[in-house]
């Protein structure tokens, strides 16, 4: 059903141990500029999913030839948005298989008519694989679904007089043994129990497989030549500041630059001609993440103007890039940020919220971020998978720390660890460095959550995955999130950090808060005694049921999340002075997941409800959390900044 790129084991080779990436071309976010225009393509899709027993309904009658209204009935679909909780028709909810949007995109005449100006379409995310028409001719494809993709339509809409072009794209959520996050089908033959052809989709993690156009989709210009890509990365040498750049131009090979880095102020501080350079700047201000330092979240601009020759005369490209000046090192019991110990006192979250699935929506990420803000949280982890552009932006902007995850989540099948699977893996990886290696948040890249990684291809596997990741990005540390049940975890060797999950009290020992201290204990003591190196409690958590009051505490009531993680807390404060590095809760919002005995609508870990309202727990960690800021380096005028007066 799902149909897939052939891939070639031949292929890796190259890829491994490389410094440089593989992939063709850069991902810059599409941003304005005197020589940029962009145009989003959001609001209601025509939209289908093909119900035909094979699902290929729509290939064998080559929907995307004509609109798509000629071929069958359709609904008005949102974009961005999930496809799944928007109807009122259950089938639509749990489908699997090919659905169908569509729509007309007006086009100014500049774009049509101008053989100079590059018109490209970028679709934010398309869960999972994706097959993208333009006027009925097939311009992209891609897989996996929470990374950008792009295609060069220039020559298609430059072709005739045309006003507008239709865009057709083709998505199927089928999850495979050999996707991110893999699934499997399991067909049920049985026709006593099950109709004829019946299957359902397994999958072996816990949160909704929601599916859709779930980010914005746009068209932007940028002239024929024009600058591809910058890669940044900074230093710091006492009080001067390091900005170390390269940049990538295409369409032309006779190109002058002119790179200037202004700081807030808008003052040039430093300036270059050349494509790779250093920039040198005298008393820097360093990014810091929020709480550590009176002004954190410090940005400066490069500003990179390209102007080149080509066969249709000199052309200019403008390109804009916020950077970060910041350090990120490890030792074997710290993580430090601009040399200073930092501890990530934060939340795992998820691109989930009522009706919107994992449809990105401004007015929620607002709601999430002053969240973050009002508990104090400086930190958190994209569990399980990459999130919107426009959410590492603003941790930029925040000094929000990020543990930027790929969506390797429920590795569990062997067949998973094959040659397919890494392969596929390695290019995961490739594409969501190539997106986010110049946020200074980013402070850490996790390759994985919770793989079955005691079996020796998942060693083979990790070790490679790792390894890559690594040469890809040399100036970041690699983890990947493992669970206290892997005693004998052989990925672990090859992190830096220790990201560990669990669970105590919760899925053992149910309701027996006090074996969690010493467990707990015997876990961090185990995991450094082994590997000698820092770890991240990076989840730990309990069910409550908003509203749901028991005291002494019962599971699933407000009491025993709120209990439960006082207990964590205690054995917490003893290893923070070692080497324990952080604490991030198991979760910041309740989240939709697959229908369980286990869950009741949902995963309901959240310290907020799905709505965004504080449950007991909320006000616990908020207390706990400017207290810890407050230990390190708290400022009383960061405080005043975000909430307009001083702390009480
Ligand atoms: C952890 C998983 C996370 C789950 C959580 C839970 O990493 O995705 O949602 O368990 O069970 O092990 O709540």
């Amino acid at each position: 059903m799902l149909r897939r790129p052939a891939v070639s084991w031949a292929l890796l080779g190259p890829l491994l141990w490389g410094c440089t990436l593989a992939l063709q071309g850069g991902m810059l976010y599409p941003r304005e500029s005197p020589s940029r225009e962009r145009k989003e393509l959001n609001g209601l899709w025509s939209f289908r999913a093909d119900f035909s027993d094979n699902r290929h309904q729509g290939f064998e009658q080559q929907w995307y030839r004509r609109p798509l209204r000629e071929s069958g009935p359709t609904l008005d679909m949102p974009v961005p948005s999930s496809f799944n909780d928007v109807g009122q028709d259950g089938q639509l909810r749990t489908f699997v298989g090919w659905v169908w949007y569509e729509r007309e995109a007006a086009l100014p005449r500049r774009w049509t008519q101008d053989p100079g100006t590059r018109v490209v379409l970028r679709i934010g995310s398309a869960h999972y694989y994706a097959i993208v028409w333009v006027n009925g001719v097939h311009v992209s494809e891609h897989e996996g679904g929470h990374l950008p993709f792009e295609a060069d339509i220039s020559k298609l809409v430059q072709t005739g007089p045309l006003s507008s072009c239709r865009i057709t794209i083709a998505i199927n959520n089928t999850l495979t043994p050999h996707t991110l996050p893999p699934g499997s089908i399991l067909y049920k033959s049985d026709t006593s129990k099950y109709p004829k052809g019946y299957f359902i989709q397994d999958t072996h993690f816990d949160f909704f497989n929601y599916a859709g156009l779930h980010r914005s989709v746009l068209l932007y210009t940028t002239p024929a030549a024009y600058i591809d890509d910058i890669t940044v990365t900074t230093g710091v040498e006492e009080d001067t500041g390091l900005v170390n750049y390269q940049i990538f131009v295409q369409g032309s090979e006779h190109f002058q630059l002119e790179v200037q880095l202004l700081d807030g102020e808008g003052r040039v501080v430093a300036q270059g001609t050349r494509s790779r350079d250093q920039l040198v700047v005298p008393s820097a201000h360093l990014w810091w993440p929020y709480l550590m330092h009176e002004h954190p979240a410090y940005l400066y601009s490069l500003e990179v103007r390209m102007t080149a020759s080509t066969a249709a005369g000199d052309v200019s490209d403008f390109y804009t890039l916020p950077v970060g000046i910041r350090t990120v090192d490890v030792t074997e019991s710290q993580f430090l940020i601009n040399g200073k110990p930092f501890y990530f006192h934060g939340v795992n979250k998820h691109e989930d919220s009522d009706i919107r699935g994992k449809g990105f929506d401004w007015p929620l990420l607002m709601k999430d971020f002053n969240l973050l803000r009002w508990l104090g949280a400086n930190a958190f982890r994209t569990s399980h998978y990459p999130y919107a552009e426009e959410v590492m932006q603003l941790c930029d902007r925040y000094g929000i720390v990020v543990i930027d995850e790929c969506p390797g989540v429920g590795i569990t099948l062997p067949q998973s660890y094959g040659n397919v699977s890494l392969q596929h893996h390695l290019e995961v990886m490739e594409e969501l460095v190539r997106r986010d290696k110049n946020h200074p948040a980013v402070v850490m890249w996790s390759v994985a959550n919770e793989p079955t990684s005691n079996l020796e291809p998942a060693g083979y596997y990790f070790k490679t995955v790792i390894a890559h990741t690594k040469a890809l990005d040399p100036t970041r540390p690699v983890t990947y999130v493992t669970n206290s049940n892997y005693a004998a975890d052989m990925g672990a060797a090859y992190v830096d950090v220790l990201c560990v999950n669990s669970y105590y009290s919760w899925y053992h020992d149910y309701g027996h808060l006090e074996v969690i201290q010493l467990q707990l204990e015997s876990q961090f003591e185990n995991w450094h005694q082994t590997y000698q190196k820092p770890i991240i409690q990076s989840e730990y958590g309990a069910e409550a049921i908003a509203g749901l009051h028991q005291d002494p505490p019962l599971m699933f009531s407000e009491e025993y999340q709120r209990s439960l993680l006082q207990q964590y807390h205690l054995a917490l404060d003893k290893k923070r002075k070692e080497y324990v590095v952080g604490e991030l809760i198991w979760n910041f919002a309740d989240f939709m997941t697959n229908q369980t005995p286990q869950r009741a609508v949902g995963n309901k870990k959240g310290i907020f409800t799905r709505q965004r309202q504080p449950k007991t727990a909320a006000f616990l960690l908020r207390d706990r959390y400017w207290k810890l800021a407050n230990e390190t380096r708290y400022h009383r005028s960061v405080v005043k900044s975000v909430f307009g007066k001083e702390p009480v």
